[in-house]
């Protein structure tokens, strides 16, 4: 942190300078640019949500909202017994409510997408224009390399003897946006992603905090280890169990016996903890959909071990969807009928959506037309994904698998031939592209995040990363 660095402490010229920029409460704050009476205010933005209804779940509420009980993901009806509607609720002159024992109300908004893209775009340029390298990562949230523009050297003396240019430089990204484009956000530096990751949440709203690389390890291993990038909820119940409670735990646990537990994964944890992240800033777009499909040991044409392979796949998908932050609009299936028949069929919704019990009852639905044939294998893919928050937990720069190509497919079907190398009973989580694409691809887990041609730069970066696809 900026304030604690150790007097006299020397940074290394050469480390890198990575910002990691996240908006605050977004949607909140893109209401209150076209609604500035809403400053200051607990403003709630509703999924689904209609005005004067109760129906759909906070996308996001404001700060002011959040002191009264309201966050993101719960039940709009929730949020109104904790925060009731201001017009629901008689108010004063100041618009304060009448009755004593109602504390506050909310204004309560429907999501918007247009315009927090129209906004989004108007912070990614700036972010386009501070920095070399962006990597895009959600509509408000975004890593930049700053490494060319700036340096960690120290400036001034007495008491700004611990400030560093790059702060200045991520002061000034911080005031171009709220200048240029009116909402804020909190910035995060550090000499890597992970690092600036865990930096930008550190003191949010409206946070700016600097790691300098010589005081990563004091930064972080005081943190919670629910704060290490990576690590959610399940993690952190089995590392607790293991007696690490704080990231500085896990820095000190041994890695041979994290390696045994978790895997690559505890390995990569634990080397986050300790501040350890080579990755490269490398500019990114988002999935265009998410698929898993899995073979049957041998052809089958019972329609229950069909069904079942389904629901466990579409189940998968559903969930890998919701940990990403992702939304889909259509929901498909693909049946590999002996020898190399490829089918795929796709129902498109009148919205995006995040719903597993849809994707297994749609996924269902398009089976039904096999119903009888032998089939060899069986896919469930969603598609016109919108990724409406951040990347939470997921490890966004370790998701990208080489060679994953996502030209967009419209809704509706094909029919094309299988690679008979991917007739093993495994199950293997890839793209569901160009149809034609099925017949080069490899069975094996690889995972479809994030790249957008198969050629692209940013898969073969980050080539060889991808068995850390799985991070809850
Ligand atoms: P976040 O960056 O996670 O949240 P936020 O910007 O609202 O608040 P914070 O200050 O904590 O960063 O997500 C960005 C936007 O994504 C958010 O404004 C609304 C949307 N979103 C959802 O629609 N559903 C969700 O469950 C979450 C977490 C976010
Ligand atoms: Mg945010």
């Amino acid at each position: 942190m900026s304030g604690e660095t150790l007097p006299g402490a020397r940074c290394d010229a050469e480390e890198r300078i990575v910002l990691h920029v996240d908006m605050d409460c977004f949607y909140a704050s893109c209401e209150r640019l076209r609604e500035p009476e809403l400053e200051g205010k607990p403003v709630v933005v509703g999924m689904g949500y209609e005005p004067g209804e109760g129906h759909g779940a906070v996308a996001t509420a404001s700060y002011e909202a959040r002191e009264h009980g309201v966050d993101s993901a719960q039940p709009i009806t929730g949020a109104l017994n904790a925060l009731p509607r201001a017009e629901d609720t008689e108010l004063d002159a100041d618009g304060d409510p009448i009755a004593p024992d109602i504390p506050a109300v909310g204004h309560y908004r429907p999501v918007d997408m247009a315009f927090y893209k129209e906004v989004s775009a108007q912070v990614k340029e700036i972010l386009h224009d501070c920095a070399d390298v962006v990597r895009e990562v959600s509509i408000d949230e975004a890593y930049l390399d700053v490494t060319e523009r700036t340096a960690w050297q120290t400036v001034g003396g007495g008491d700004d003897e611990r400030r560093t240019l790059a702060e200045g430089y991520a002061r000034h990204v911080k005031q171009r946006i709220d200048r240029d484009v009116g909402v804020t956000a909190s910035v995060g530096v550090g000499p890597n992603m992970s690092v600036a990751k865990v930096a930008s949440d550190y003191d949010k709203p409206n946070g700016l905090v600097v790691v300098r690389p010589d005081e990563v390890r004091s930064f972080l291993d005081p943190l919670d280890i629910e704060e290490v990038h990576g690590v959610g909820p399940v993690t952190a119940r089995e590392l607790r169990e293991m007696g690490i409670d704080t990231a500085g735990d896990l820095a000190a646990a041994e890695p041979r016996l994290l390696g045994e537990r978790f895997g690559e994964r505890g390995r990569e944890l634990h080397r986050r903890a300790r501040g350890d992240d080579d990755r490269a800033v490398t500019p990114t777009g988002l999935p265009k959909s998410l698929s898993r499909e899995s073979a049957f040991t041998k052809p089958t044409s019972e329609t229950e071990a069909m069904r079942e392979k389904v629901r466990a796949l579409a189940a998968d998908v559903a969930e890998r969807a919701r940990s990403r932050g992702a939304l889909y609009r259509t929901i498909g299936i693909k049946v590999v009928q002996p020898p190399f028949e490829v089918n795929t069929r796709a129902m498109s919704l009148p919205g995006p959506v995040d719903d597993p019990g849809l994707v297994e009852s749609v996924a269902l639905k398009l089976l039904t037309e096999f119903d009888g044939d032998r089939v060899r294998k069986v896919g469930v893919r969603v598609s016109n994904l919108d990724f409406a928050e951040s990347d939470q937990a997921s490890l966004d720069g370790w998701e990208q698998a080489a060679g994953a190509s996502t030209a967009p497919e419209s809704a509706g079907g094909g029919t094309e031939r299988d690679d008979p190398s991917g007739a093993d009973a495994r199950t293997s989580e890839t793209d569901w592209p160009t149809l034609g694409d099925w017949a080069n691809r490899v069975a094996g887990d690889t995972d479809d995040g994030g790249s957008t041609d198969s050629s692209d730069p940013v898969a073969e970066a980050t080539d060889g990363q991808a068995s850390l696809t799985e991070f809850e």
